[in-house]
């Protein structure tokens, strides 16, 4: 089964970062989740540019950052020169008022580009922007916080996006409560990537690279 998987370090060690950003590295992930806030979009402060960076300089896997600030068209150019073509920025559109315009900004910088979609946020409301996004980050719990419970109703949201899929290039990622019976699901339905938080990844006590294989070996 092809999924990607990508590490949400805002659920990281921070007390040794460099280990923590080598063992994920060396135990396979395909790519690093950075969580930033602005404590105004959500109610929380998770990681920033100082930690974005720091990530950035220990890896040469992509970043996939996902920008929970409001009116992100004033901060992007922070964050895209930091970055490396090849990495993922996400915008949520409901925290500007013109999405499309940081949209064609981050395509411009020559990263891809995303939006996050919270789970009140209809597909109707952001049909206009798939045609200029690259992948589309659904959000299965509120943002904000990390081992979170599933939000049910947003199945028939991706159930839509998954038809979407079908007809066009875009690519569909989980965030949020992302377990292996999740995982099962979807993946064979076409979802493309899965952030890996506490449900799968941190605070078990077993290597990362054992973890992460167990994803990858799982019987579908
Ligand atoms: C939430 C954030 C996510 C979480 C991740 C946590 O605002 O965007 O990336 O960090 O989903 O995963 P888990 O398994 O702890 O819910
Ligand atoms: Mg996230």
């Amino acid at each position: 089964m092809n999924f990607k998987l990508t590490a949400s370090m805002m659920c990281a060690d921070y007390r040794n970062l460099e280990q923590e950003v080598r063992m994920l590295d060396e135990g396979g992930i395909d790519s690093f989740h950075i969580d930033i806030m602005d404590g105004r979009f959500v109610g929380n402060f998770a990681m920033s540019l100082n930690d974005m960076s720091c990530i950035a300089g220990l890896t040469k896997k992509p970043l996939d950052v996902h920008l929970m600030v409001e009116h992100p068209v004033n901060t992007v150019d922070i964050f895209l020169k930091k970055l490396r073509p090849g990495d993922t920025v996400y915008i949520h559109p409901e925290a500007e008022y013109h999405p499309s315009v940081t949209v064609m900004k981050i395509q411009d910088a020559g990263m891809i580009p995303g939006i996050a979609i919270n789970p009140g946020t209809s597909v109707e409301s952001i049909v206009e922007l798939l045609h200029i996004v690259k992948k589309v980050l659904i959000m299965s719990v509120n943002p904000g916080n990390a081992s979170q419970m599933f939000l049910p109703f947003v199945e028939r949201k991706i159930t839509k996006l998954l038809a979407i899929k079908e007809d066009s290039e875009i690519e569909l990622w989980w965030d949020g409560a992302c377990t292996s019976e999740k995982i099962l699901k979807y993946a064979p339905r076409g979802i493309d990537g899965f952030v890996l938080g506490t449900s799968l990844l941190f605070g078990h006590e077993r290597p990362y690279g054992e973890l992460i294989k167990d994803v990858r070996n799982m019987r579908f």
